[in-house]
């Protein structure tokens, strides 16, 4: 793997010591899964991996943690107390400053893998959809996501935009704008792409 970093072994080292074992292979699971959709649908893989791989390295700190990370780096403040959304932001932060990872897509594709954005990169989709459908995770409709992912990207994120959103409204759960912006965006590629046909 030649993604620049400035230690790696001290990168794995703190995946490791960071995450519980469920989280680790869900890790592994997104990196193998995005770099299948890489190979699939034309992305760089080698980026793909180090990102599925590292997406989650926030994800298992505890708020205290998470919530002197988000002061450490400026984040916003909605982020404080907010682990499900905080994780991406500060684990593009830890692997940018922490870890010298200098490549803009692959932090960019970390930092936006719960929510989305409009005007997604492929990178971005590649691990927004393999965080998704990895092969560890067991929701019932598993297969369904999977193939979709397989032939269709801006429909697998589409269809993901739309659970979320759903799933969010029903539990009379905030929707951040950013994923807002990403449906609308992607319903937007998806007419343009149709009408280009
Ligand atoms: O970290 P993972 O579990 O692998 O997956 P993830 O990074 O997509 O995180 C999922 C969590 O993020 C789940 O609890 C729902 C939450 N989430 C996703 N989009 C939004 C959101 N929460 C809020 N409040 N608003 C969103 O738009
Ligand atoms: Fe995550
Ligand atoms: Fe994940």
């Amino acid at each position: 793997m030649s993604i620049n970093c400035t230690n790696r072994d001290a990168l794995e080292d703190f995946l490791r010591a960071n995450l519980k074992e469920s989280r680790y292979r869900h890790s592994m699971g997104v990196e193998e899964m995005a770099v299948r959709l890489a190979r699939l649908h034309g992305a760089d893989e080698e980026k793909a991996a180090f990102a599925g791989r590292y997406h989650d390295i926030a994800k298992n700190f505890d708020t205290e943690t998470m919530d002197s990370y988000v002061r450490k780096y400026g984040l916003p403040e909605k982020l404080i107390g907010n682990n499900a959304l905080a994780h991406s932001k500060v684990g593009a932060e830890i692997l940018e400053h922490e870890f010298g990872v200098a490549d803009k897509e692959i932090l960019d594709s970390v930092r936006y893998h719960t929510t989305a954005r409009m005007d997604m990169t492929l990178l971005d989709e590649v691990i927004f959809v393999a965080d998704v459908v990895e092969d560890n995770r067991t929701y019932s409709d598993l297969d369904y996501y999977q193939d979709l992912a397989y032939r269709d990207l801006d429909q697998a994120c589409l269809e993901i935009l739309e659970y979320t959103i759903g799933s969010l409204t029903s539990k009379g759960m905030e929707i951040d704008k950013d994923t807002l912006e990403a449906r609308d965006w992607v319903v937007n590629k998806i007419k343009e792409t149709e009408n280009g046909k």
